[in-house]
């Protein structure tokens, strides 16, 4: 991917994930943006976005962070938000039985002390392979994957959810649910 795409990936993850206020933009309670309005604000903030930029990122994001609605006019990411002006309304899925939770070999004292926790994020983030786990540990150090009895947990009243590129999110886990 080239140098100004994933540049722009990292930008619009920032400003539709975390701080949209950081270039005065509004995002609603389902985290979309108008398109418009995101070019606007960005170019007041010195960074040039076009719709044909914004639409590439959309279709070239290895993982699917992003998505636009419909009619074309917004755009919002699927998942990963930390801030508080959207509540995504994803809808309750079964999950499978196993779940698993890519991390750094540094984080996991805490983790079996306390189970997985959202941190910044309003969910833990969850994948059905471990290839994909084994990658997201890989940002943070030396990568472990960590397998959730995600079964047992929806047996025990967890909901679950999947964001529309298929990484699953749940509130926390239980250590008592980290099978190994
Ligand atoms: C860890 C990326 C200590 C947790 C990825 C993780 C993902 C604890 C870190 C998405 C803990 C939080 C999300 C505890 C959890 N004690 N550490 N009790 N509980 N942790 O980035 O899951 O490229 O907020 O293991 O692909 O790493 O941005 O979450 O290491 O799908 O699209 O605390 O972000 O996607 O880190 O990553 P994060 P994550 P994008």
């Amino acid at each position: 991917m080239s140098k100004l795409l994933t540049e722009t990936s990292k930008f619009l993850s920032y400003v539709l994930r975390h701080e949209p206020q950081s270039i005065g933009l509004s995002l609603d309670t389902e985290g979309w943006a108008s398109i418009d309005a995101l070019i606007a604000a960005a170019a007041k903030h010195g960074r040039t976005l076009g719709r044909a930029l914004i639409e590439q990122v959309v279709d070239t994001s290895e993982k699917k962070r992003f998505a636009l609605s419909e009619d074309g006019s917004s755009i919002r990411a699927v998942q990963g938000h930390s801030t508080d002006s959207v509540a995504i309304s994803f809808e309750e899925k079964v999950p499978p039985a196993v779940l698993y939770h890519g991390t750094a070999t540094r984080f996991l004292e805490s983790i079996r002390a306390q189970g997985l926790l959202p941190g910044a994020r309003h969910h833990v983030h969850l994948s059905e392979d471990r290839q994909t786990a084994t990658s997201v540990g890989q940002r943070y150090g030396t990568p472990v994957v960590l397998t959730i009895a995600a079964g047992v947990m929806h047996e025990q009243g967890f909901k679950f959810f999947q964001a529309q590129n298929g990484v699953w999110l749940v509130s926390h886990v239980p250590s008592e649910q980290l099978i190994s």
